[in-house]
């Protein structure tokens, strides 16, 4: 296809001037066939903006993919990241290091929940998924407990798509075509309630009595074969579920009765999302294993981490030979200098600009011009918690997912305040940059009133 380029002799490296053609990017997670016939492009991004290669403007209603949590193309992160990259692009981390490492894993353990403060760095979401799950197997084989194996997840949870991560996810579209990879896995039932608990605001009142069923599988398999119990403590891309009160307490008084690992995944609800560092603070529960990526460093670098508490790296560390090495786990980029370089200057700015408190006083807003979408047309339910929104969709009749795909088409190409919206199935997901005004919020939820009332 070809591109104008409106954005010639604008600032910055964004222009799409070229023959585009797009049939060698093998696009993830899309529907490549329909994309590439109606293709939506994006070419350049700054605070809560994108702009299309023909110029148009689009309001970022997800921060991305939930991980530009300070808003687009911030200043002290772009100059951080290219000093870095003039005075040390790469530095290894195998028996090397850098400053940077360091400093980047004791900002993350500064802001971290009380305990968590070894940091071991990956880079995605993915891989800080298998890191704990094998950072959970090698503790139980240190602390002389081997039989410890089983990972139990969640139905409807997301923990990316590497191998473990898959194993211990509960999306089935995402499994089915991987059996022979399943072993050692099982799943509690997603605390989804549609029933009882619609149009909840904030925290759902049923279905605390959901994490009981951890009870049952530790009755069938035996809590000396259970390594660890996976959930996100608010699962976002399986579409909002937001935890019934009561439930997360329930589940790690349950994993304290029988000796079992808590990990949570806070890829999404790490760094602000809910108006604390991490939802284990919002929620007053604390993982044993935590696991992020995303807005650690404003998604400008890819960059995860696992965070483990004290015991648990201590254990398996001084489980080991002296002079060995105790972990036998880590990837190329691990602590890559740029991603270093990119978390501390996002971490700054979170702090310098109180952008996790900015987003808990932006909440109650947030939360009802989101419910002021009850009634609107096609709409079953509406959930929240912090500046995060879930629109659920009455699916059409022998057409689920149209709605809700039709919807982000509307409000992609909307004449009036375009904005960019995530889905899943039919559920449209809302998740803002921490640095969003009253206004933006108004004007993204009039976009979404009026693309439901045009679509079918
Ligand atoms: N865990 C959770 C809870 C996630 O949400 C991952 C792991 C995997 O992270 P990586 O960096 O490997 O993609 C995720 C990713 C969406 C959406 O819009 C959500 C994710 C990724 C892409 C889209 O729902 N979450």
């Amino acid at each position: 296809m070809k591109l104008e380029n409106p954005l010639a002799g604008a600032a910055g490296p964004a222009s799409v001037n070229a023959e585009l053609s797009l049939a060698e990017w093998w696009m993830p997670f899309t529907s490549n066939r329909a994309f590439k016939a109606a293709p939506r492009l994006l070419a350049r991004a700054e605070g809560m903006y994108y702009w299309t290669p023909d110029g148009r403007q689009l309001i970022d209603g997800c921060a991305g993919l939930w991980c530009v949590n300070a808003g687009h193309a911030r200043k002290p992160i772009v100059e951080a990241v290219q000093k870095q990259v003039a005075t040390m692009d790469f530095g290894p981390a195998f028996n090397v290091g850098h400053p940077l490492g360091f400093q980047a894993a004791t900002a993350i353990a500064r802001i971290a929940p009380k305990g968590l403060d070894r940091v071991f760095f990956t880079n995605s979401g993915s891989e800080s998924a298998d890191t704990a799950i094998k950072m959970a197997l090698a503790y139980w084989r240190a602390k002389g407990e081997p039989a410890r194996r089983i990972i139990i997840g969640r139905e409807r949870g997301y923990h990316g798509v590497n191998i473990g991560g898959t194993m211990a996810g509960g999306i089935p579209g995402n499994r089915k075509h991987f059996p022979a990879m399943m072993a050692g896995v099982d799943h509690i039932r997603a605390t989804h309630d549609l029933a009882r608990n619609a149009f909840s605001k904030g925290m759902p009142v049923h279905g605390a009595e959901f994490a009981d069923e951890l009870e049952r599988l530790v009755a069938f398999h035996d809590a000396s074969n259970i390594a660890a119990v996976i959930v996100e403590p608010m699962a976002g891309s399986a579409g909002v579920l937001i935890p019934p009160r009561g439930y997360l307490e329930k589940l790690r008084a349950t994993c304290d009765k029988h000796g079992i690992l808590l990990i949570f995944d806070e890829v999404i609800t790490g760094f602000g999302r809910l108006g604390t560092p991490f939802a284990a603070q919002f929620f007053d529960v604390t993982p044993d294993i935590l696991t992020c990526a995303k807005a650690i460093n404003n998604a400008t670098i890819p960059m995860g981490a696992v965070l483990a508490q004290t015991a648990i790296h201590d254990t398996i560390v001084n489980a080991a030979p002296e002079g060995q090495i105790e972990f036998l786990h880590g990837y190329t980029y691990s602590a890559h200098p740029m991603a270093c370089a990119a978390l501390l200057a996002a971490q700054k700015l979170y702090k310098d600009e109180g952008l996790f408190e900015r987003a808990r006083e932006m909440a109650p807003y947030f939360e009802q011009a989101l419910h002021s979408l009850k009634g609107a047309r096609h709409v079953i339910d509406i959930r929240n918690l912090g500046l995060v929104g879930g629109i659920e969709l009455e699916p059409r009749p022998g057409a689920p997912g149209r709605r809700a795909l039709e919807t982000h088409i509307k409000c992609f190409n909307a004449e009036k305040n375009a904005t960019l919206l995530r889905f899943t199935g039919d559920i449209l997901a809302l998740s803002p940059p921490l640095i969003i005004e009253r206004s933006q919020i108004d004007q993204i939820i009039e976009t979404i009133r009026t693309a439901l009332e045009r679509i079918d």
